[in-house]
């Protein structure tokens, strides 16, 4: 089994969207080749994917992932909800165009946190779809907290609580960079970013986090990296690698070198 996580970025308009009335925009194109990229590996699989611009503007700017301050943030946290079920089922009818047998697993109905973290996932209805033959579908979202009464549960959370449940052989993160920086591959001021094929607890110190107005509540690329260290502590590999380059996935899956970063395996 294989467990992939489409960013919020590769599938929406993330990177250009920064208030929440502007309009959000699904990759359909993009997202339906992936799918097929995944498809022709004919592994079983679980697909997680983020919010993008349909949940990171609106998040923000009413700070839902501090959980509840105010009672105006109740509508907000609705709409959140609405709009990144909305994404997923963009995601899944892109995937039936695929042939894919897709099911749609909202968190709000699976995770509850308590501070802000994940405390608890229900794993039952991931193993009932996979044993008939189905994909689970899952995404980040806004769920119930016991203490803070809701937060937002990212989907690279639920990738490290299916990792430990599955053991899957590979996980993998789908961005739109080739892998992980030293800082931003973008930023032009000071020392030029380095690529970082291995991440270790080494290589995670040299990585500094972008200061840009990108909308974006649940951490960037040092938030990633810390939780593919945690994943291969969990005895799974785990990498990040280019969506938008045609086949990289593909490839990945099958084995072949690709250009990405990985955390190898502890156990
Ligand atoms: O895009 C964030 O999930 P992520 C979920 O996987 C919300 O970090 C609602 C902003």
């Amino acid at each position: 089994m294989i467990l992939v996580k489409l960013g919020g970025s590769v599938i929406t308009n993330k990177e250009t969207i920064e208030d929440e009335r502007s309009k959000k925009i699904f990759y359909r194109a993009r997202t339906a080749r992936l799918m097929g990229e995944l498809k022709s590996s004919k592994e079983e699989f679980i697909l997680v994917h983020g919010a993008g611009s349909f949940g990171h503007p609106l998040s923000k700017k009413f700070n839902l992932g501090e959980g509840y301050v105010s009672a105006k943030q109740i509508a907000v946290a609705a709409k959140v909800q609405e709009d990144v079920r909305t994404l997923n089922l963009n995601v899944i009818s892109a995937m039936r165009e695929k042939n894919l047998a897709a099911v749609s697993l909202p968190p709000s109905l699976l995770v509850k946190l308590e501070n802000g973290r994940s405390k608890k996932v229900n794993m039952e209805q991931f193993n009932h779809y996979l044993k008939l033959g189905a994909i689970p579908v899952t995404f980040g979202d806004v769920v119930p907290d016991i203490s803070r009464k809701f937060g937002i549960c990212s989907g690279d959370d639920l990738m490290l609580h299916l990792a430990k449940e599955f053991k899957p052989r590979l996980a993998i993160f789908v961005t739109k960079v080739d892998g992980i920086y030293t800082k931003d591959p973008g930023d032009s001021t000071g020392s030029p970013p380095k690529f970082i094929t291995e991440i270790n607890e080494k290589t995670i110190k040299l990585i500094t986090e972008p200061r840009d107005n990108v909308p974006d509540v649940t951490g960037r690329m040092k938030r990633k990296a810390r939780m593919m260290l945690t994943i291969a502590k969990e005895g799974v590999d785990c990498v990040v690698l280019n969506g938008l380059k045609r086949n990289r996935l593909r490839r990945a899956i099958k084995g072949e070198k690709v250009k990405c970063t990985i955390a190898r395996r502890r156990k």
